[in-house]
């Protein structure tokens, strides 16, 4: 299954003009939509290979049909995801889910698709087959050193398959911690972690990242090992210049205060990447601003307040990391990660009509009324034609998710790939 130019061009050419009065309406309320449009063509959000299969819940899965078999069948959807969008330039491995058999081959494949390698990610949360210890009571904390080491050398083996990929960063995501009070010696785990990071860190190339993700709950439900951010900067900071902590919307207690983390974190150079999601109660995984587009407008306000996305085009070495972690159940993966990342460029567009100048001088004057104004003057625009025309110059569809269904994307998915198949992931 692909989309061609054609398809591209069929889609977009009776759609143009309405198109052009809508860009017209807008840009003559706005200023500096030139410096907002290249900003927005910039714009890449990297697309985790676990995603793009129809997820469940503990309680059951229901696959949609067509979901990819393989990892060349997964960049094969995000190739999909790219051409409509042009926004969908990466994609973030999981390993051992995804084990690139040919690192070579995989990566002429994903070049061919216009895609890169994001983070490597490490899976030291679920007990493989043939493993030799399990990580029931942990993995990097665990009170046995054995199990700590095989931790470790999943971790390294992981950022070997990175470097055959191209891959620069490495994730961790830890489900270690305990579900009851005394279980577990909070300050050995602490320690415990520390060193067997320290270990893997050692084992980074020096132009890798390593991202360290915080989760407050689930699955253990009395204490996490890496619960919140601060508990993440700790680490980042003892290991050193390489490693930052990863934000993952989904993974604070109820109303925490996302955006002022995001620029602390920001403030302090720590600030890694994020995974973007939405949620209404916990590690919900739902579309990005199907919840809360206001959250997530306020943190790209805080992205753009402190330079972070524009230094990233400059220098995409240190680049923050923008990834998608959500999980579908009840929508089309790919339609869901279509929505995605429009919200994604939305909130960001909205952002960067933040009369920024105005603002700080509000700011300075205590005019708390006048804040709350030019935020939402900004955040009540619609940016819509203005991310259109971010794609249409990129070569890509104005509406992504109408080409999707007119081609009828996943029907010839199921045709290729049939009815029944399961991606690997959660
Ligand atoms: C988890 C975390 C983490 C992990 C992923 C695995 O967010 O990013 O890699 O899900 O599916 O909830
Ligand atoms: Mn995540
Ligand atoms: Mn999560």
């Amino acid at each position: 299954m692909k989309i061609t130019q054609q398809h591209i061009e069929a889609h977009n050419q009776p759609r143009i003009a309405q198109h052009k009065k809508r860009l017209d309406f807008l840009t003559s309320e706005i200023t500096g939509e030139r410096e907002i449009l290249q900003k927005l063509m910039d714009f890449q959000v990297a697309i985790p290979s676990w995603a793009l299969g129809t997820g469940g819940t503990r309680f059951g899965r229901f696959p949609g049909g067509g979901e990819p078999r393989s990892l060349e069948e997964k960049i094969e959807d995000v190739g999909l995801l790219h051409a409509l969008n042009r926004a969908s330039g990466a994609i973030s491995l999981h390993i051992p889910w995804d084990i690139p058999k040919d690192g070579k081959a995989i990566q002429e494949l994903a070049a061919s698709h216009g895609l890169k390698f994001d983070a490597v990610n490490s899976n030291t949360f679920q007990d493989q087959q043939n493993q030799a210890l399990s990580y029931k009571f942990g993995s990097l904390q665990h009170v046995d050193k054995a199990v700590r080491r095989q931790a470790i050398e999943h971790n390294v083996e992981v950022i070997k398959h990175g470097v055959a990929l191209g891959s620069e960063s490495l994730t961790v995501w830890l489900s270690d911690g305990s579900c009851f009070p005394g279980q577990l010696n909070f300050r050995r785990a602490f320690q415990n972690t520390l060193e067997s990071l320290q270990e893997i860190y050692a084992a980074l190339p020096s132009h890798w990242r390593m991202f360290i993700e915080y989760k407050a709950f689930e699955p253990n439900f009395y204490s996490m090992t890496v619960g919140d951010w601060g508990q993440s900067l700790l680490y980042s900071q003892k290991l050193g210049p390489q490693a930052y902590t990863l934000v993952d919307l989904g993974h604070h207690l109820p109303n925490a205060n996302i955006e002022q983390i995001v620029a602390l974190l920001l403030m302090e150079g720590k600030l890694g990447g994020f995974h973007f999601n939405d949620s209404k109660y916990g590690d919900d995984d739902l579309t990005v601003g199907s919840i809360r587009p206001y959250q997530l407008f306020l943190i790209f306000n805080e992205l753009v307040e402190g330079g972070a996305l524009e230094s990233a085009i400059r220098n995409p070495q240190s680049a923050i990391a923008l990834m998608i972690d959500a999980s579908h159940n009840v929508k089309d993966p790919l339609e869901d990660l279509l929505q995605s990342v429009e919200a994604i460029m939305i909130a960001y567009a909205q952002a960067l009509l933040v009369d920024r100048i105005a603002l700080n001088v509000a700011q300075l004057e205590n005019d708390t009324v006048r804040c709350q104004e030019l935020l939402q003057a900004a955040y009540r625009t619609d940016v819509r034609a203005l991310v259109a025309e971010a794609r249409l110059r990129g070569g890509g569809a104005l509406e992504p998710i109408g080409l999707f269904r007119e081609v009828n994307v996943r029907r010839g998915l199921i045709g290729e790939r049939g009815e029944r198949g399961m991606a690997t992931g959660l």
